[in-house]
């Protein structure tokens, strides 16, 4: 089963790193924006027997506050979205962010699931964009690309929210990064599983 999944979210957010490193098993320090649109595919293999093929639209050089209407074109049949906001930024600022591009996924999608990612929680240790009540299509996560802290769960929520099996696990990684960058401390990962636990209770 093939899915089309967009990858939103303000420029250095860390989308396409985060892509890249899927592809690669390479973190890559240096920023380039991205061309409009590219298309990666990525293959999952899932617990239940099941292959799951994302179609991975990175989407760049567009920022829902100051869109042409350009952008949107490149949601149009987009079955689940993944929505990175920057782990560095204020907590205001990533809701913002949140509600802006929710809102344009709407218009152009419907209701479709959104795996919320927020990223690059190496450098800061943040609770996840929070909600008041969290919509039963919308799961939010914080991930590192670069100590690939969670780095498999976005692909893992999607397979669960498109295939609706709520336990589905991902059977291989395909990329074992060998990562050379710092790991997480044990009582660090422990404290953002608890954020995390907190957030699902929310
Ligand atoms: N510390 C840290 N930096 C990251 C992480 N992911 C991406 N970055 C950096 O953030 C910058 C922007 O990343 P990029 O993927 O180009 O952002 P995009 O515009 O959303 O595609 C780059 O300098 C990346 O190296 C992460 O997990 N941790
Ligand atoms: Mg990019």
């Amino acid at each position: 089963m093939a899915y089309k999944i967009i990858l939103i979210g303000d420029s250095g957010v860390g989308k396409t790193t985060w892509l890249q490193r899927h592809q690669t098993g390479n973190f890559v320090k240096d920023y380039t924006p991205s061309v409009p649109a590219t298309t990666t595919q990525h293959e999952e293999h899932l617990s239940n027997g099941q292959h799951i093929q994302f179609v991975v639209w990175d989407i760049a050089g567009f920022t829902s506050s100051t869109n042409t209407g350009l952008g949107e074109a490149y949601f149009i049949g987009a079955q689940a979205a993944l929505l990175f906001l920057d782990g560095t930024a204020s907590s205001q600022t990533r809701k913002e962010c949140y509600e802006r591009w929710r809102r344009l996924v709407y218009q152009v999608c419907g209701t479709i699931p959104i795996v919320v990612v927020t990223t690059k929680c190496d450098v800061v240790a943040k609770s996840p964009a929070k909600q008041d009540k969290t919509p039963s299509n919308i799961r939010g996560i914080l991930m590192s690309t670069r100590t690939c802290y969670n780095f498999y769960r976005p692909f893992r929520d999607l397979a669960r929210f498109l295939t609706q099996n709520r336990t589905v696990e991902l059977v291989n990684d395909p990329v074992n990064p060998v990562s050379k960058e710092p790991k997480l401390s044990l009582n660090l990962m422990r404290e953002y599983e608890r954020r995390l636990a907190q957030e699902g209770s929310a």
